[in-house]
């Protein structure tokens, strides 16, 4: 007997976290313009309403990613959990028509252009963007001839580095920056660990920065290890920016702080990335090693091949094109070792598989999920847990592959 998909039940979990959640789905068609919407939600003044509407968009989205075959009726996408009537009524555009044009009207406008524009500055958040916007500025060059705007050094850097922090990092580059600052950990403290988390462990091949989660199995040994490594590839001249924060983690205070942001020791950092690490033709795995500023690196291929940069945006590659480097995007984070599976798991993210994961932890388990720890306040008791299982299993979650937490 054969039935149609659209008639099948579906009976789909409402957390994003007890899904299954892939980069690769069936219904990209919807989803790309529930996100689009998002985005220029999130761009709209108004703090927690703005918030609150970006976010309907984006659960509606990771609905329809979690379905195991392409939406074809308006009916089952109404049975389905967290697609509000908003969503619904895109959605239903999109069946009919092919489109939608309350989207393809965003798209079109000034406003969601130049505030991608805008934000795309390193250091430019949602706020200031929508400041420039308003008085009318609509280009980088209007931002840098404006005499009264002051930038800070990481937004100055932004603007230079425009055009390099806008070209997506390959999983080929994120490897070699993952195995250069491994290498000069371990130079640092044998046994340490660093790994390549975020979008990239999801199993993305492109991805806006790398973020490398550094550890060691003895607690304690990762103590001074994130300024000591800086030291290193400053020496080396490898960084183009660098801002650190220490570590400001206080176990008491776990249950009274909203833990979105982690308080982990770390790094926010602007590679020098050489182009001549890296060919266009794919790679050997070799690791670069130490890598001495302004020599070739022995242990990679060195063709004249340069990393391709892409061409978008024309006019502001001019101080970009003659540098041998091109700058990427680095997040060095440290965990000690009794935090490390809650660290791993909360920067494999996504961002919406960790909120997710926390609201189910509040609302159905009554505990508190952070990246440092899961506390269980009934039994004032801090849960430990030595790898991203046992993490899932004192949620009482089925486990979940990084590649399936792409919510
Ligand atoms: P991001 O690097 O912001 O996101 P991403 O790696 O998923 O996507 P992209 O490819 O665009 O880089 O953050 C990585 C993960 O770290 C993300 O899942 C959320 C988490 N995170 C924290 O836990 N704390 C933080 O302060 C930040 C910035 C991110
Ligand atoms: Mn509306
Ligand atoms: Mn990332
Ligand atoms: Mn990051």
């Amino acid at each position: 007997v054969s039935v149609a998909t659209e008639d099948i039940p579906v009976r789909m979990p409402s957390y994003e976290c007890q899904r299954i959640t892939a980069l690769k789905h069936h219904n990209h068609r919807f989803t790309t313009a529930l996100e689009l919407l998002e985005e220029h939600a999130g761009y709209q003044g108004g703090g927690q309403r703005a918030d609150s509407r970006a976010r309907g968009f984006r659960r509606a989205s990771c609905t329809l990613k979690s379905l195991s075959h392409p939406l074809t009726s308006i009916e089952q996408a109404g049975k389905l959990p967290n697609i509000g009537p908003h969503s619904l009524a895109v959605i239903k555009d999109i069946l009919e028509d092919g489109y939608s044009q309350e989207v393809q009207d965003i798209c079109d406008g000034d406003f969601y252009n130049t505030m991608q524009l805008f934000t795309g500055i390193f250091g430019i958040g949602c706020s200031t963007a929508r400041k420039w916007y308003e008085k009318g500025f609509r280009t980088l060059d209007d931002i840098r001839n404006d005499s009264t705007i002051t930038l800070r050094k990481d937004q100055k850097i932004g603007l230079e580095l425009y055009q390099d922090l806008n070209t997506p990092v390959t999983l080929a580059e994120a490897n070699i920056i993952q195995e250069l600052v491994k290498a000069e950990v371990q130079r640092l403290q044998p046994g340490a660990t660093v790994v390549l988390t975020g979008g990239f462990r999801r199993g993305k091949t492109e991805g806006h920065d790398v973020d490398l989660l550094i550890s060691h199995p003895t607690e304690g040994k990762e103590t001074g290890l994130l300024s000591a490594v800086l030291a290193r590839l400053r020496r080396k001249n490898l960084l183009a920016y660098e801002s650190t924060t220490a570590n400001t983690y206080d176990p008491s205070t776990v249950t009274k702080k909203e833990y979105t942001l982690d308080h982990f020791e770390r790094c926010f950092s602007i590679f020098k990335f050489d182009k001549s690490w890296i060919s266009s033709k794919p790679t050997s795995q070799s690791p670069p090693g130490v890598v001495k500023p302004g020599t070739s690196n022995p242990d990679l291929p060195h063709q004249g091949d340069r990393v391709s940069l892409g061409t978008a945006g024309g006019s502001d590659g001019e101080s970009t094109a003659e540098k041998a480097w091109v700058g990427r995007r680095v997040d060095l984070i440290i965990a000690p070792a009794s935090q490390y599976a809650y660290a791993l798991v909360g920067w494999t993210g996504s961002k919406y598989f960790n909120r997710s994961a926390r609201l189910y932890a509040e609302r159905e388990m009554n505990m508190k999920l952070t990246s440092h720890v899961l506390y269980d306040p009934v039994k004032n008791q801090y849960l430990s847990a030595s790898s991203e299982e046992d993490v899932f299993r004192h949620l009482q979650l089925p486990y979940r592959e990084p590649t399936e937490r792409n919510c």
